[in-house]
């Protein structure tokens, strides 16, 4: 048994001044572990991973059921806090009401869920369809995520869209501050910008009311120290270099194979095949086999 819920430290990270957290995308309990064993704070249950390994579009196609299942299985691999990205909450206030109890119970410590209209379409393609909900339909879906979990430990994190849908500072702050209101306890602000400018005028502006969370995606060159030296951003979250990685990866190791008609020399370059079986857990299952198979 845990003697701290893993949100704890998660929760304390945000909360500390000049600290900033770091989370890892993953779409599955591997990617999860080998975020955990490289030393991220937490794991990012993110839509566009789970989305791109299944090969479809990250616009709301997968059921809830599927990336709540995903973050299960995570939850139960890592030590470290999961974070869920639970789109726009799979509909209405009332949805939302029994989607995070769910999510919660799968051992997440964070939800994040974000002000679009359902179905989604992803952020950061250029011309994609953004549109918002109302303000106070938004707050009616915080403020029945954070009545609805059991735990008040349990982090709400709000998302707004505001800049992403090219609505402008102004309504990103307001958003942003009404979201708060409602009792979100920090706030992610997307910019699909490819300069840092957007993000940095909005942080100047925030008076602080809750921690703030970036994807610095479209902005890499902004990196932890710039963040951290800026103060009232408590999480960073590297939203899809999981699947990046991985589909850089297979597809080099794929072609060489073609290209040498065998598997003669990739074999070398490659993680042995014991190092998958130790992350498979083996070492664990001979303890039980010891302990229990007579
Ligand atoms: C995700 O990783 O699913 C995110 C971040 O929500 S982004 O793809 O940038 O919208
Ligand atoms: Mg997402």
């Amino acid at each position: 048994p845990r003697a701290r819920p893993p949100y704890q430290a998660l929760r304390d990270k945000m909360a500390c001044p000049g600290a900033l957290a770091h989370a890892m995308a993953a779409h599955n309990p591997l990617s999860a572990k080998l975020a955990g064993q490289a030393g991220f704070d937490a794991v990012w249950g993110s839509g566009f991973e789970l989305s791109a390994s299944y090969a479809v579009p990250d616009a709301s196609i997968l059921s809830m059921s599927t990336h709540l299942e995903m973050m299960r299985a995570i939850a139960a691999t890592v030590e470290i806090p999961v974070i869920a990205d639970i789109d726009t909450g799979f509909g209405n206030a009332v949805n939302v009401a029994f989607v995070v109890p769910q999510y919660e119970a799968a051992g997440v410590s964070a939800i994040v869920m974000e002000d679009k209209t359902f179905p989604k379409d992803t952020s950061l393609r250029a011309d994609g369809r953004q549109e918002l909900v109302r303000v106070a339909e938004f707050q009616g879906k915080i403020a029945a995520a954070c009545a609805s979990r059991r735990d008040v430990g349990l982090m709400i994190i709000a998302r707004t869209e505001a800049l992403i849908a090219g609505l402008g500072q102004q309504e990103a702050l307001m958003r942003a501050r009404a979201y708060v209101e409602a009792g979100a306890d920090a706030i992610l602000i997307h910019s699909k910008q490819p300069a840092p400018d957007e993000i940095l005028a909005f942080i100047a502006a925030w008076q602080g009311e809750a921690p703030l969370v970036l994807v610095p995606t479209a902005y890499p060159q902004l990196t932890e120290r710039d963040i951290r030296s800026l103060g009232k951003v408590g999480l960073v979250i590297y939203g899809n270099h999981a699947i990046r990685a991985a589909v850089g990866a297979m597809r080099e190791v794929f072609a060489q194979i073609r290209r040498d008609g065998g598997i003669n020399q990739v074999d070398r370059t490659l993680p042995t095949v014991k190092d998958i079986i130790e992350l498979q857990g083996d070492a664990a299952m001979r303890v039980l086999e010891q302990r229990y198979l007579r």
